[in-house]
């Protein structure tokens, strides 16, 4: 492996610290020894240490917690120079000035304007639109079958859906839709050497900044255009602002929703039983993607939150200036929120709604009724188009990316039936 940080990470695993594993190797392990080590853990992410939250009533509090902040400044390695650019997850936590990375009336102001763009009202008016690419995509996944009849979910269908989505959403044109996933693909995966994701985040900034210019010369019906203009009386965003409102948008409107879709295609076909279900009108659609997102959440840690003064959580004390994880993973399969059986998925489950996988408080994902529409729609034209679908190589075969934020498959064969 290319990455050095990764190997001191693991050689310095010490007692009483988790290493978050770079490659993913044992995601469902790691996840239970999160959730063993108690509310609070200390993790080790490629060096660097942090505290992890591993449970849902103490992620909740500290989700409102005015004293946890995301500007970087506050955090403490990153003032003494020991952590820099140079650590691979710093693009996770420096990403520019955006509704991701400020907080307070601060925040409000950035977010306001694109969290009302996506209410599920809002969302009603491009409902056929998400409809219309899924089709083309079902039709696409058709053609892309091999001799052997396996065609990858993810290539042809579960990856193209949101990035259409998204780049409808902020004027994004189809041209350049492959190379952003491209380029995502990359930042995320811990294969790719510092130098190039830096790299790479640059020529981001450079593509977005020359879309919001053209934005602003010439202003269409999407959310970029909309962020540029102001408010009647109201402070208008500086263009850094809305590039980096933009390059969130699409990194987590694109990531996120691959994973949601794929993780509900993947529990359904390891549990026929309950898909049986589905078919039948028994339970709801609703109901697979809510227990999808409790069970395996798409983002399996967030980075990260600072500490502006002491935080007792428990038995311990996050100090002034340490950060902070969310490990959303863990939190999904929280005993005292979902019982005893909380590593099952459960479709009937009482509790599959009280997940709290989009976060909680003024962070909250403000795309969360997006992703659902479109896995709403996504999974029951894809199991009523083909309802022969299974997987093509045993479960276990299916590889995770070695992506340390995301839980993420580097292809998902099936055959269509
Ligand atoms: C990727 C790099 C970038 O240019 C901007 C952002 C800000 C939003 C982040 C995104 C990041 C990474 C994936 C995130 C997303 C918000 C939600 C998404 C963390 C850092 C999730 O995985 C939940």
């Amino acid at each position: 492996m290319n990455c050095p940080h990764a190997e001191a990470a693991r050689a310095g695993r010490n007692a009483g610290v988790i290493t978050i594993d770079p490659m993913v190797q044992d995601l469902d392990g790691e996840t239970v020894r999160l959730r063993d080590a108690g509310v609070l853990a200390r993790i080790d992410l490629l060096g660097v240490p942090a505290w992890t939250v591993t449970r849902h009533a103490e992620a909740r509090q500290l989700l409102v917690d005015p004293r946890l902040v995301k500007d970087i400044d506050a955090w403490g390695l990153w003032q003494s120079g020991v952590v820099t650019r140079a650590w691979p997850l710093i693009g996770m936590i420096d990403a520019g000035r955006s509704m991701f990375t400020v907080d307070g009336a601060e925040h409000r102001r950035l977010r306001t304007k694109t969290s009302q763009a996506l209410t599920p009202r809002r969302l009603e008016a491009i409902r056929p639109d998400i409809e219309k690419f899924t089709d083309e995509l079902l039709d696409a996944l058709d053609a892309a079958r091999g001799e052997d009849g396996v065609v990858d979910l993810k290539a042809v269908f579960a990856q193209p859906l949101p990035m259409k989505v998204v780049g409808m959403l902020m004027g994004v044109d189809e041209s350049q839709h492959a190379m952003l996933t491209r380029q995502y693909k990359a930042f995320f995966s811990m294969l790719t050497p510092q130098d190039e994701r830096l790299a790479l985040l640059a020529e981001l900034d450079v593509f977005y900044t020359d879309l919001v210019r053209e934005k602003t010369a010439r202003p269409t019906d999407d959310l970029t255009s909309a962020l540029i203009l102001a408010e009647e009386g109201g402070e208008p965003l500086t263009e850094e602002e809305v590039v980096g409102n933009l390059k969130a948008m699409v990194a987590a409107g694109h990531e996120t929703t691959i994973g949601l879709v794929l993780n509900a295609v993947r529990a359904l076909l390891s549990h026929p039983d309950q898909l049986r279900k589905v078919l039948d009108g028994e339970v709801g659609w609703d109901a697979v993607v809510e227990e999808t997102l409790r069970w395996d959440t798409p983002t399996t840690h967030l980075l990260m939150r600072f500490a502006t003064e002491d935080v007792a959580v428990g038995d311990e004390v996050i100090r002034k200036g340490e950060g902070v994880v969310i490990s959303y993973r863990a939190i999904g399969r929280d005993f005292e929120q979902h019982g005893p059986d909380a590593d099952a998925f459960d479709i009937t489950r009482p509790t599959r709604n009280r997940h709290m996988t989009f976060g909680h408080g003024p962070h909250i994902c403000p795309g969360a009724a997006l992703s659902r529409v479109e896995a709403g729609i996504a999974l029951p034209a894809l199991f009523t188009r083909f309802p022969g679908l299974r997987l093509a190589v045993p479960d276990e075969e299916i590889t995770r990316l070695p992506v340390m934020t995301q839980n993420d498959m580097a292809a998902f064969p099936v055959l269509l039936g």
